[in-house]
């Protein structure tokens, strides 16, 4: 574990008011923050949640899509899916390196995972019975991904960015794939050309909650935003994503499923974008507390998964003590 000698993780930092005004000056600085140096035990908390939230999140997201491995239409089609699964699952093992070197246990956040204590991201609690959906969940699923952690590349918290650096450019094939995958299943026959529509109108709504609730209603962007940690608040890059993916809908043919949604040429201060309808957050609130349609299912799969492994685990800790003991 990396937490040993850590500063501050024993949470015994005095966060004095010249302890707090130097670390927010170097944080003003854009100086990176590093595992070793003494940090708020509340700036570290929250890394701890949020990474966490995100390593999971990587991890729960292989489900959906690793369903659709074994069906997918060709040989060509299945290679592309099983590399974008598999990237995900490294995600999220950078990810999870990426929290302890907060000081946080890889088994904790499991347990916190497998237990419902931490969340991992509302948008993987939705089925995927077609094919397209494997399509709409690269396009808008890694798209919204895309929008949210490029800014966090710039994070204050060195670990993680720099561990976003190559997130993003691999959710950026993902998206691609995803939208390449739609824009042919357009340009087939009636059917499939339903079968993406249907898809879309599916997974619009949830993609725009992925971005988190309303900034009235988020009680940590302002903290996080003082701190650097998020560049951008929730609705600002619920926005960008929505003004960047219209067009992109339109270019192939489908409606995005929002009779509100218009052009209005004074959003984003003049340069125009688009008014959207009502999100529905009750339906938000309701997944994000274990209600949604495959919450159970999900957790099922990722404890079958956990007490699966846990000979390997045992096997490596075996092997370790025995290399050990051969080396004294
Ligand atoms: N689902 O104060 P707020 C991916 C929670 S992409 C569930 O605004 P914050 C992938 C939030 O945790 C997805 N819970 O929080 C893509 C908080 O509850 P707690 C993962 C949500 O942290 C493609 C409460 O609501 N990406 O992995 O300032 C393929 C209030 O929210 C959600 C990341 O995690 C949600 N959608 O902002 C495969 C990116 N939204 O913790 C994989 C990093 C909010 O107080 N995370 N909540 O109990 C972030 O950027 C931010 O944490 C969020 C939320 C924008 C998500």
């Amino acid at each position: 574990m990396y937490s040993q000698g850590l500063i501050g993780a024993d949470t015994a930092t005095k966060e004095t008011a010249e302890f707090l005004a130097e670390f927010q000056a170097r944080i003003d600085a854009e100086e990176k923050i590093e595992p070793n140096d003494p940090m708020p035990q509340a700036y570290r908390n929250t890394l701890i949640r949020m990474i966490g939230q995100h390593a999971h999140s990587e991890i729960v997201g292989m489900l959906p899509e690793g369903n659709w491995i074994t069906r997918a239409p060709s040989l060509r089609r299945k290679v592309a899916l099983l590399a974008k699964v598999q990237d995900e699952g490294g995600h999220g093992l950078y990810l999870y390196s990426a929290a302890e070197t907060l000081g946080v246990s890889r088994e904790q956040m499991t347990e916190e995972l497998l237990s419902g204590k931490a969340k991992y991201s509302s948008i993987f609690n939705y089925p995927t019975p077609t094919w397209a959906d494997i399509g709409a969940i690269g396009w808008l699923v890694d798209g919204a991904a895309i929008m949210n952690q490029v800014p966090l590349c710039r994070c204050s918290y060195g670990p993680y960015a720099r561990a976003m650096i190559r997130v993003c450019k691999e959710e950026s094939f993902h998206q691609r794939q995803g939208y390449e995958l739609m824009k042919s299943l357009t340009e087939g026959n009636e059917d499939q050309k339903a079968m993406a529509q249907d898809a879309l109108n599916r997974w619009w709504w949830p993609s725009l909650m992925m971005f988190g609730p309303p900034d009235s209603d988020s009680q940590h962007s302002d903290q996080s935003m003082k701190w650097k940690i998020k560049r951008f608040s929730n609705d600002e890059l619920r926005q960008k994503f929505v003004d960047a993916t219209v067009p992109q809908a339109e270019l192939i043919g489908l409606t995005m499923p929002d009779p509100d949604l218009k052009w209005n040429n004074s959003l984003n201060n003049g340069a125009g974008g688009y008014d959207f309808g009502e999100i529905d957050w009750d339906e938000f609130w309701r997944v994000v507390k274990g209600h949604g349609m495959m919450n159970k299912d999900r957790i099922r799969a990722r404890k079958k998964a956990w007490e699966d492994g846990a000979w390997v685990r045992e096997a490596s800790l075996a092997y370790a003590a025995k290399q050990k003991a051969n080396a004294a």
